[in-house]
């Protein structure tokens, strides 16, 4: 985002705040519509849930000494993608292609990057669709496209990432091998259980749907 100018770096800190948690608004009025609009055509719910967060301090600051880079506010705007965050959670896998498709296609929004660790899981087990997308804030006198970071996961991989969350800070991202690798077949579980949801889910489909048909056709004998 360009950022205009202010005064001093508390001030910009936080006028940048602003930006942060009113993109956080735009986006999440974004999924409320869709989810609501999804729910009149087709009964039912693609989202779950959402939560979203402006990243801590503490968070923002570790992560720019990991990237070795000054804590500027202008470095933090430029280098760290995910200061506002959106997670949303889903049922099954097809919501989440679903919903991050509704959200690229709008014509606002500008997707800059995505990572699908749902097709390409990471090492630990690690699932969920993640995008980094820009969205327009008017200002009184300008406009600023802010970075918002999505994840869109199921309930099932949204439990696995919370308790290996958990392992990672408990043991500093050290955990011993057993945890790991017991950690990766929770993961494979996960994996088989959102599969086993999403196929019955669309057997219970069709059967409503010869439901609907043989309904009919009472209607009409
Ligand atoms: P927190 O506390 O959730 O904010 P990039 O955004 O592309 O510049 P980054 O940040 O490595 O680079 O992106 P990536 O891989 O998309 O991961 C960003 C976020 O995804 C992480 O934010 C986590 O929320 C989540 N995540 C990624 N990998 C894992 C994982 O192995 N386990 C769990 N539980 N979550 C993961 P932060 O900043 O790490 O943390």
């Amino acid at each position: 985002m360009d950022l205009p100018m202010f005064y001093n770096e508390e001030d910009e800190w936080r006028k940048v705040m602003l930006m942060y948690d009113s993109a956080l608004k735009e986006v999440n009025t974004k999924l409320e519509i869709l989810n609501e609009e999804f729910k009149l055509n087709h009964q039912y719910n693609p989202i779950e849930h959402i939560t979203s967060r402006i990243k801590s301090p503490q968070s923002i600051a570790k992560k720019m000494r990991h990237n070795g880079r000054e804590l500027t506010v202008e470095n933090i705007v430029k280098y760290i993608n995910d200061v506002a965050g959106i997670r949303i959670i889903c049922s099954f896998t097809s919501d989440i292609y679903r919903i991050a498709d509704l959200i690229a296609k709008q014509s606002d929004v500008q997707v800059l990057k995505v990572k699908d660790y749902i097709m390409f899981p990471k090492p630990n087990g690690y699932t969920s669709y993640h995008m980094i997308i820009s969205v327009p804030i008017y200002l009184s006198s300008t406009m600023v496209n802010v970075k918002v970071e999505i994840q869109i996961r199921t309930i099932a991989m949204d439990f696995w990432a919370s308790l290996e969350h958990k392992i990672y800070y408990k043991f500093e991202g050290n955990a011993p091998e057993r945890i790991r690798k017991e950690l990766k077949e929770c993961a494979d579980i996960v994996s088989y259980l959102d599969h086993k949801m999403l196929t019955l889910n669309e057997e219970i489909k069709i059967y409503n749907h010869e439901d609907e048909i043989e309904q009919y056709k009472e209607i009409l004998s």
